[in-house]
């Protein structure tokens, strides 16, 4: 499962903090399950880690740590974190909005969060806040495009034009941006199509590939110490 099976049994019987960053190579791929550690038989509740922290701005799945060991790396973009990148994660950075977007015109009609560490995978931009500039880096960094292209391929074009008109007036669940609500907020009406108009792109957008976070590398510091810590016989 991973090369040069690091694998430790672990036993903590202090606080410890569980660094998880880039900057210590250990091989690990992007949404590949990490075995980072053997517990013995499980990891007793009162052995946990005080804290794990995800340094590099690089967000780990760490709900089977406990039970099985295991980490997971998130994909860039995947904000909704169902280990698939596709519109519903543009979808869930509008329902997660700190900031209504500048140029909206009228009342912005979604509650807006206060921002909480809680939010920050829907802040792909790392600036602190989840923004209208966060719907604009996912679709320029992750999926190279832009406003307009409900399908999302690299153009705004006719057929987002058509899929505008089959949900013109829409609004609600299930309305998002497959359904060419370009501005989240919940309908597809003029605004939307205001927006395809300011992008339209026919020939195509031409984002470079990012270079953002494919990290390849796992770092693993324990700060504090183990009590016991060997590796597995
Ligand atoms: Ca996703
Ligand atoms: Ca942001
Ligand atoms: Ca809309």
């Amino acid at each position: 499962m991973v090369k040069g099976t690091p694998l430790f049994r672990a036993h903590l019987s202090e606080k410890k903090i569980l660094a998880l960053g880039s900057h210590i190579a250990e091989g690990c791929g992007v949404r590949k399950p990490f075995q980072l550690f053997n517990w013995p038989a499980g990891m007793p509740a009162n052995d946990q880690f005080s804290s794990i922290k995800m340094d590099g701005g690089l967000q780990w799945n760490v709900s089977q740590l406990y039970n099985a060991g295991i980490v997971t790396l998130y994909s860039g973009g995947d904000t909704n974190r169902d280990g698939v990148l596709n519109s519903l994660d543009i979808d869930a950075i509008y329902q997660h909005l700190t900031v209504a977007p500048p140029s909206y015109v009228g009342i912005w009609p979604r509650t807006l969060l206060t921002w909480s560490p809680a939010l920050a995978q829907c802040d792909v931009n790392g600036d602190g806040a989840v923004t209208q500039d966060d719907v604009t880096y996912e679709l320029n960094h992750y999926f190279l495009t832009n406003y307009g292209a409900a399908n999302l391929d690299t153009a705004t074009g006719f057929v987002d034009f058509q899929t505008l008109l089959n949900n013109w007036q829409n609004s609600g669940a299930g309305i998002g941006w497959t359904q060419a609500d370009f501005n989240g907020d919940g309908t597809v009406d003029f605004l939307d199509f205001q927006m395809l108009l300011n992008y339209w792109s026919p020939g195509g957008w031409n984002f470079a590939p990012s270079e953002a976070p494919e990290p390849a590398s796992v770092s693993l510091i324990i700060l504090g110490g183990l009590a016991l810590f060997r590796r597995k016989a």
